[in-house]
């Protein structure tokens, strides 16, 4: 028996039970080898629609204003972040437009228990650090908020947050360690904080695998839209290896509640 999962799929952003894990299809020893690659496949279009599906909002919507600096993408001198670069007919460019820098997936969580999601959602990260988007007005708890992104550490809001009212909701990450779970945050230049770059597996761990990754690429000299572009300039050179090393070095790890 095969079981496939997708980690955190929404199936339908509008019923009030998202799952963390859903089952996509269950096949036996017996089904062709056809049909699993043929759900592969549909697994893969499920998940590039799904990185681009923003939070559902079903009932009135409401503002949330989060504030999030990338490390490897900060640029000090500028006071803002690199904006994500990507391969178009063989030439390095923008991949968002201005003022976009990269996409990030936020994640409310239960205040009790964590592994419990409520909602999430894909929204765009301003070079300036702002991601600015509405969810449902119906969110009336307190939550944990999860930033997730491709290729720097899951990050998790020091308290749960406030979410009643129908205020906008703000949460700034930028201003202190103290804004994530367990001070969790790297500290940029400017008196700034933000998250630690270099998770390119995304498996809660900056460690000798994503070395060994952005070693293989700096080697094949790669460019383009890959996560092992730590500082999102389209290029995987020294520049990114130097990060990954500095925090492999520190062991540097999600902190997250139990
Ligand atoms: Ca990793
Ligand atoms: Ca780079």
């Amino acid at each position: 028996m095969y079981k496939i999962f997708l980690n955190n799929l929404i199936i339908s952003p509008c019923n009030n039970a998202p799952s963390n894990n859903s089952t996509i299809q269950q096949l036996n020893n017996s089904t062709p080898f056809r049909t699993i690659i043929t759900a592969f496949i549909a697994i893969m279009t499920c998940q590039a629609a799904w990185c681009n599906q923003g939070f559902p909002v079903c009932d009135n919507p409401r503002e949330a204003i989060i504030t999030v600096l990338l490390q490897g993408y900060y640029q000090a001198e500028h006071d803002k972040m690199q904006r994500t670069q990507h391969l178009l007919n063989g030439e390095v460019t923008d991949l968002y437009a201005a003022p976009v820098a990269d996409r990030i997936l936020v994640e409310l969580r239960d205040k009790k228990h964590f592994n419990t999601l409520v909602t999430s959602g894909w929204v765009d990260l301003h070079e300036d650090g702002t991601a600015a988007f509405q969810l449902s007005a119906a969110l009336q708890e307190e939550y944990h908020i999860v930033i997730k992104t491709r290729n720097h550490l899951k990050t998790v809001s020091a308290q749960p947050v406030c979410f009643a009212g129908t205020a906008t909701v703000a949460y700034d990450f930028t201003t202190s360690d103290t804004k994530a779970y367990g001070n969790n945050l790297a500290l940029l230049g400017n008196n700034r904080y933000g998250l630690f770059a270099g998770d390119i597996s995304q498996d809660g761990f900056v460690d000798i695998n994503d070395l060994s990754v952005t070693i293989d690429q700096v080697r094949q000299g790669a460019t383009g839209y890959l996560p092992a572009d730590i500082n999102g300039d389209g290029f995987i050179d020294i520049n990114d290896l130097s990060l990954v090393i500095d925090n492999v070095r520190k062991g540097i790890g999600v902190v997250a509640p139990p």
